[in-house]
């Protein structure tokens, strides 16, 4: 498989494909501006590290790498339904997209030197005993001076389809108290912990559990990191909301594919597709949103 990979998708210098841990296949991409890693399983953005710089993202030493696993960290494509399925609790956290294998479809070395790769995941008798119906899934990823994930889907049946989505990113932080987010103040949130509404006052402070949907957000939100001296911009594209999460001490010890530690090390600040935000799709259509990480 990896040498059909290389073959068919490999580009001298640029992207080739390996086995990863777990023996997954991976994309591995080296561009002038940067390096990233894509799991296929998943359709899942692993590291992705500007030249000069340490690992943007971040995942958990204690993740699994398994078949019908949910890797932990990196960008999690949560899909077709966020957090818990709504009607039935035997079904996947955060849908099953994350958890399978997908393909790729294309690479490309672009004009500007970046790298843009598309995998793609298509409805099967194993998704339909999931969710009954019929999809083709593309994820676009492009490494360069900012990596970019969209996602985009088209819906093949006949029924039209009501999703909630998440480009789900883990980002490696130095310490939750050397960390503030910018861009969300004065916006309205929903705190999941306690499902009462807020309005943002002020620049978040990562000093406990924190899970937070803000709500009717298009602006960039900026990770300062004073302890590594580098500031994380994330944009979005046809989301209108953004999800802060930090699973703090005792959250972090009830998750056996998260250190107990690990909470010091990483935010997740999610472009998602959820609550007045979901995504209604005809049949016959598409629709896409997408993240844009990069340093500033
Ligand atoms: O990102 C917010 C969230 O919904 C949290 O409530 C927490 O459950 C997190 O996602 C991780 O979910 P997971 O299923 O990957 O453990």
């Amino acid at each position: 498989m990896i040498n059909q990979l290389n073959r068919e998708y490999g580009i001298d210098g640029v992207l080739r494909f390996e086995l990863g841990q777990g023996a997954i296949p991976q994309a591995c991409i080296t561009t002038e501006f940067a390096k990233a890693v894509v799991s296929l399983h998943g359709a899942q953005v692993l590291s992705y590290v500007p030249s000069g710089q340490q690992d943007i993202l971040w995942v958990s030493h204690k993740s699994h790498f398994e078949e019908q696993t949910a890797i932990r960290g990196g960008i999690p494509i949560c899909w077709p339904w966020f957090n818990a399925h709504p009607t039935d609790a035997d079904k996947p956290s955060h849908g099953f997209a994350r958890l399978m294998d997908w393909s790729v479809v294309s690479s490309e070395l672009t004009d500007e030197g970046d790298v843009s790769i598309c995998f793609a995941l298509e409805s099967s008798d194993e998704s339909m005993r999931l969710w009954p119906y019929r999809f083709q899934l593309t994820c676009w990823v492009r490494v360069g001076r900012a990596l970019r994930v969209e996602l985009n889907t088209s819906n093949l049946s006949s029924d039209s389809m009501r999703i909630s989505a998440a480009l789900h990113s883990y980002f490696a932080i130095s310490d939750p108290a050397k960390v503030r987010l910018y861009g969300l103040e004065n916006t309205r949130f929903i705190d999941a912990l306690s499902t009462k509404e807020f309005v943002e006052s002020a620049p978040p402070v990562i000093d406990r559990e924190i899970d937070r949907v803000y709500l009717e957000h298009t602006d960039d939100c900026l990770i300062a990191d004073a302890g590594l001296k580098r500031t994380i911009c994330v944009s979005k594209s046809n989301s209108h909301s953004v999800v802060v999460w930090n699973p703090w001490i005792d959250k972090s010890r009830r998750m056996r594919d998260f250190g107990n530690d690990e909470y010091k090390n990483m935010i997740c600040v999610e472009t998602v597709k959820i609550y007045d935000d979901i995504m209604e799709i005809e049949p016959g259509t598409h629709q896409s949103f997408s993240t844009t990480i990069r340093l500033v």
